[in-house]
């Protein structure tokens, strides 16, 4: 740490990733789920959601994701998430007696692939677990709590959908009056319309979603806590009915307050493509004081060991680069959606200091900040360097924001 900075130096350790995330998660600035929320609880008898289907819960390659608190031992073929009849994609806790958490697929009548966990249903009992089946065109996967646990190549190719019909958590198909019922709780369902990687699954499994994630096209959080509807929050509109009418009736799963233990959304500001020395023998850097929450509002950008007496400008960007410019880098992508100025121009103060208000209730008219959205600002500024071009820039530094 400068000693010239002692008390304006944003971050203790911010070149450090964990260190930031550390300090995200300890010092109040993250938000969303952590211990709150609520959750649905079926009776293992006739509760169910139902979601009318569309062609985006039918698409060729997919990822299916819950949470699930398994009461104890299922019975046969019991379902936590149905999409299907006979072409059908299946989160469920048994298939033919076999009692074991899978991705099952089904084409047909007579064929089937199942990603199983390796162990009984009955040892995840009892506490929430999450698990995620991936079904892509060559393997279908199986995730508990983030891990890889099952990976089974398959012939069957794209996922087929015949005939369509609605989706059903907590339930295979209670039309057929099949003996598909799940006994335990469900939170933080979702469906995606790919195969996600293993390093997607392991980074969200336990974080709640934006709900604007690329692929993401049903997202149930089930923190409504009353009522007759479990919301998509994709914006998809894959609303869930609880039961089997819009009234209160026997087949309502119920509703209970708490849910997935969920860590807490993750925001953190980053410093990345370190510059060059400037005239003041320094290497300008970026700083963030202020809270990462968008709500909060009182975040102020930094710039240290700048040339004093000269003036610069913040700007700022969505996309990474690293482009010798002027007599720096330039650390954040010109090329489309581009660089964004943030005036007034300021200069830089004795302390070899400038800062300015990030303001995100006034920006730019093309800067839109939403929660989850990683922006990367960095400064430019005047510079009398010796054979140099007159200017130089400061370090990036990449702020993913909170609600
Ligand atoms: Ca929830
Ligand atoms: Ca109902």
């Amino acid at each position: 740490m400068s000693a010239r900075h002692p008390r304006v130096r944003p971050f203790p350790g911010h070149r450090s990733i964990e260190g930031l995330l550390a300090l995200a998660c300890c010092a109040g600035f993250a938000h969303g789920a952590q211990g709150g929320g609520a959750c649905l609880a079926f009776d293992g008898v006739d509760d169910f959601v139902r979601v009318a289907r569309t062609a985006l819960l039918e698409p060729e390659e997919l990822t299916v994701e819950l949470w699930a608190w398994i009461d104890g031992p299922q019975d046969w073929n019991t379902r936590l998430l149905r999409k299907g009849e006979r072409d059908a994609y299946f989160l469920t806790a048994d298939q033919d007696l076999d009692q074991r958490m899978q991705l099952l697929v089904t084409r047909g009548t007579a064929l089937r692939v199942q990603a199983r966990d390796p162990v009984p249903h009955v040892a995840r009992a009892g506490a929430w677990h999450h698990f995620a089946g991936v079904w892509s065109v060559t393997n279908a996967r199986f995730f508990v709590d983030g891990v890889q646990v099952a990976d089974v190549a398959h012939e069957l190719g794209a996922l087929t959908h015949e005939p369509p019909t609605d989706l059903y958590l907590g339930a295979g198909l209670p039309v057929t009056l099949q003996n598909e019922y799940f006994a335990g709780r469900i939170d933080e369902a979702r469906v995606w319309a790919r195969a996600r990687t293993s390093a997607e699954i392991l980074s969200t499994w336990d974080r709640p979603l934006v709900g604007t994630e690329p692929g993401l096209v049903a997202y149930w959080r089930f923190d409504e806590g009353s009522g007759q509807v479990a919301h998509d929050d994709s914006a998809h509109g894959h609303d869930g009915r609880l039961g089997a009418t819009i009234e209160m009736d026997a087949s309502d799963p119920v509703w209970l307050a708490g849910g997935a233990p969920l860590a807490p959304f993750e925001c953190w500001a980053v410093n990345y493509c370190a510059s060059t020395p400037n005239s003041s023998g320094h290497a300008a850097t970026m700083g963030f004081t202020g809270s990462l929450s968008i709500a909060a509002n009182d975040a102020r950008l930094h710039v240290y060991d700048a040339p004093a007496g000269h003036a610069g400008l913040f700007f700022c960007g969505r996309e990474p680069a690293r482009l010798a410019f002027l007599d720096g880098y330039l650390c954040i992508s010109p090329f489309t959606p581009g660089l964004v100025r943030l005036p007034p121009v300021v200069v830089v103060d004795g302390d070899r200091h400038a800062s300015r208000a990030l303001d995100l209730a006034a920006p730019p008219s093309s800067v839109q900040v939403l929660p989850g959205d990683v922006w990367r600002f960095q400064f430019w500024f005047r510079d009398g360097a010796a054979g140099g071009t007159g200017a130089n820039l400061s370090d990036g530094l990449a702020v993913r924001f909170c609600p």
